[in-house]
């Protein structure tokens, strides 16, 4: 048993590297791209559709099992009149966040965008009307901020869709033929063309739901010709990264790995039970503000502002960005309970910005009081578990100075061969985080 688990790990790991997009080398804008990914460290995740319409989560036509029919009706009442690009851009902004990535199509199948490869979008099916892609692309270019697109892998709207497996049985479609997955592919190609060639330079395409079908398998890859998808994106637009949140170690041809609703390395969310973490490409958690992604009227389970300050901490703390999401309401605006935090987030960052943009995570790993970001001879410790004295396992480099992040006070130190003990001064009420810079002779 433990052997045949071994060898479809073994399998796994080897269709990974073979069947993702074999050889790819990334192009010098890429690799730039990577870093200014990295120094970001703070996005906005958008989950948007004609699903918020319901109030009830982005899954809600699989999880209600409404006909496929049926629920596309819903697109013909989507109205979003409040909705300004610029406005949510700037409350991005504000939020300290460097970009955001949107939902440009999630597994219900709608478009959010202008397609002409399926009607079903928001210009063409929608009295709106409005391409709300475009507007954002617009406003992002304005403010030059990163404007990234989620692609949902998934679909529980076509019919080419075809073989199913996990999801999406229950809604009434119609059996496929042996040409179906072909032609889900072809749709699929063309609409990311669209995405990279409609909507100017994009940070990032942002792959979601390919565990629907034969999860865990070692061809997974290469049924969902990812080969063909990396190469297409890769060379309409070098720069733009690729992630793919498949719950599987990274692949060849992706250029950011992702994590969900943990930081790289853990797994208590039960999504990265199979995730390596990357040493080669940067890393980013996604994690929600409430309990669900799309906008849900009956969750209550907000973060507090201080619980999200500490994961975006902990993640910059792990060396990953932290994509946080947002669930706009079907009108367009952003929930309050939502901005405010967002806006406690910027002014957080505002002050300790230093601390976490164009970090890397630290050297010391994680203890039992917090983690540390580290940049040259700076290491930033960040006390996250309220303590008196703390010990930082810390050997080889001599320590200069410890001061308060805050207002630059000495913090009394001693320094051994096993590491160093810092007393800590007190602890302001309320504060999520308690930073001691350490610097050093020499670089980290
Ligand atoms: O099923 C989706 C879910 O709706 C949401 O989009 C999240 C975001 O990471 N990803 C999937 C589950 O892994």
């Amino acid at each position: 048993m433990k052997k045949t688990l071994l060898t479809l790990m073994t399998l796994l790991a080897f269709s990974a590297a073979a069947f993702a997009q074999p050889g790819y080398v990334p192009a010098p804008e890429n690799l730039a791209a990577r870093e200014k990914f990295k120094d970001a460290r703070f996005g906005i995740f958008i989950h948007w559709g004609i699903y918020s319409m319901l109030g009830d989560g982005e899954w809600v036509m699989n999880n209600q099992k409404i006909p496929y029919q049926e629920y596309a009706r819903f697109a013909a009442g989507f109205y979003p009149s409040k909705f300004n690009a610029e406005e949510w851009v700037k409350t991005f902004k504000a939020a300290g966040a460097r970009y955001m990535t949107i939902t440009s199509r999630h597994h219900d199948g709608f478009s959010m965008f202008k397609s002409n490869a399926s009607s079903y979008n928001i210009v063409d099916a929608t009295p709106f009307k409005r391409d709300i892609i475009k507007e954002l692309s617009e406003a992002c270019a304005k403010e030059d901020f990163t404007l990234n697109f989620y692609y949902s892998h998934l679909d529980w709207s076509r019919v080419d869709y075809w073989p199913r497996e996990h999801t999406g049985n229950l809604l009434g479609r119609p059996e496929g033929d042996d040409n179906s997955w072909g032609h889900y592919i072809d749709f699929m190609c063309a609409q990311l063309t669209e995405l990279l060639t409609q909507y100017g330079p994009i940070g990032c395409i942002w792959f979601d739901g390919m565990w629907d079908r034969h999860k865990g398998l070692p061809d997974q890859g290469e049924l969902w010709q990812l080969s063909r998808q990396y190469a297409l994106i890769h060379s309409l637009q070098p720069a733009c990264l690729i992630g793919n949140n498949h719950h599987l170690p990274v692949f060849e041809g992706e250029d950011i790995q992702i994590f969900e609703k943990d930081v790289p390395g853990k797994n208590t969310a039960g999504y990265s039970a199979s995730s390596k973490v990357s040493d080669q490409v940067p890393l980013e958690t996604c994690q929600t503000i409430y309990h669900s992604w799309g906008y849900d009227v009956n969750d209550y389970n907000y973060k507090t502002p201080e619980q999200l300050i500490q994961f975006l901490v902990q993640t910059a703390g792990k060396g990953a960005n932290l994509l946080l999401n947002v669930g706009p309401r079907p009108d367009g605006t952003l929930p309050e309970e939502s901005v405010s935090r967002l806006m406690a987030i910027g002014k957080w960052l505002e002050k300790y910005g230093d601390t976490i943009y164009g970090t890397d995570g630290g050297c010391v790993g994680e203890q039992y009081w917090g983690v540390t970001t580290q940049t040259g001879k700076t290491l930033y410790v960040h006390v996250l578990n309220p303590s008196g004295v703390i010990f930082v396992p810390f050997k080889g480099n001599k320590l200069v100075s410890a001061v308060s992040f805050d207002d630059g006070t000495k913090v009394p130190f001693s320094q051994v061969a096993e590491g160093i003990v810092l007393t800590l001064p007190a602890r302001p009420e309320n504060c999520p985080d308690q930073i001691v810079t350490l610097t050093f002779k020499n670089e980290l």
